[in-house]
């Protein structure tokens, strides 16, 4: 077995797993329907690791689209801050785990439960695990699994599906269909970046790196920070994006890079972040729908396309991990599931 081969096929291929994101949400569309999502206080989002980071983004997407207060809690802190999280049981609960078996997850849903929290509604990507049992709702991705320990095509299958149920709970069906446009923009997308990903990643001049991202965003830049952190050992951040000058940005220096996942509306403050950094001597790629150092010219609303900051990132730190000469399939110290006993 070569080093990083898994890693590589599930990067390459993962936009077939965005079908059967799409494929899932149709099953299980009158199902979602059947909610009343605008009847809960809040609709709460957990996981641990990369599904705590998909969290983030997936939140800040569902509050944006559908007007419900929504929030991001790693599975830990639900497990043991749960009054933290919640006071009352008319919270709608989804949980989010690659395998369905994380152990803080399990446990944060099933206290959940007995403390009569609410609804729960589980976004996998195996069946029939323990997650998947404690679900009044189970939304399972088969598509998205995976051999590699850090999460790539799973993760984008489940944002995918995410994005997907912000839509429809949104009533944004015409959203929701031009959804299925994704997978083939994504195939191209990966196509015209994959050299400038492997050149970038290669470039082991850089032994520092900034991802930095607003709104939902945010958590897709934690999760690519996480990605290049698991895969090469490099010191990796994420921030919201104004918040880098309050401090961190004293870290920059020729060796650094600032990744700015662009949005459209705040476009103008994000840019002048990155110009500031370039003055700092800091290197910045720029990652947006156009005129940007990796444009996605999707033509897709800015709704459904924000999977699309992921693929070529994810790339970047396969590329740089083996020119490291390290192992992407089995990052150091990870497994690729966390049961505490
Ligand atoms: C959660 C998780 C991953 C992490 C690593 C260990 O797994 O923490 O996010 O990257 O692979 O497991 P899961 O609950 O999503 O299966």
């Amino acid at each position: 077995m070569t080093f990083g081969q898994h890693t590589k096929k599930e990067i390459l291929t993962q936009t077939e797993a965005w079908v059967g994101a799409i494929d899932e949400i149709v099953l299980k569309k009158q199902k979602i329907l059947n909610i009343n999502f605008s009847a809960y206080d809040q609709v709460i989002f957990t996981g641990c690791g990369s599904t705590y980071y998909l969290s983030l983004a997936a939140a800040a997407l569902f509050q944006k689209q559908t007007g419900i207060i929504c929030k991001a809690i790693p599975g830990g802190e639900l497990l043991i801050n749960p009054k933290l999280a919640y006071s009352n049981s008319n919270n709608l609960l989804v949980a989010i785990s690659r395998s369905g078996t994380t152990t803080e997850t399990i446990e944060a849903v099933q206290q959940f439960k007995s403390n009569k929290g609410g609804k729960v509604i589980t976004i996998s990507n195996y069946d029939n695990q323990p997650l998947t049992e404690l679900s009044d709702l189970d939304i399972c991705i088969a598509a998205g699994q995976e051999t590699s320990v850090a999460q790539t095509r799973s993760f984008s299958s489940m944002f995918v599906a995410s994005t997907a149920l912000a839509m429809i709970a949104s009533y944004k069906m015409d959203l929701f269909d031009l959804m299925r446009k994704l997978p083939e923009i994504g195939e191209k997308l990966i196509e015209d970046y994959h050299k400038y990903a492997r050149e970038s990643g290669e470039n082991l001049n850089f032994d520092r790196f900034f991802y930095l991202g607003n709104g939902c965003r945010y958590g897709i830049a934690c999760e690519a920070n996480l990605k290049m952190k698991e895969m090469t050992q490099t010191h990796t951040e994420p921030y919201h994006f104004l918040e880098f000058r309050h401090g961190p940005k004293s870290m920059i220096n020729e060796q650094s890079v600032v990744i700015g996942l662009l949005s459209t509306k705040a476009r103008a403050y994000e840019e002048k972040v990155l110009e500031e950094m370039r003055e700092l001597g800091g290197r910045t790629i720029s990652i947006a729908e156009n005129d940007a150092d990796i444009s996605f010219n999707s033509g897709l609303p800015e709704e459904i396309r924000t999977v699309l900051y992921l693929p070529v990132l994810q790339l970047m730190a396969f590329y740089r991990s083996m020119k490291k000469g390290l192992n992407p399939d089995k990052p150091k110290n990870l497994s690729s599931v966390v049961t505490l006993k």
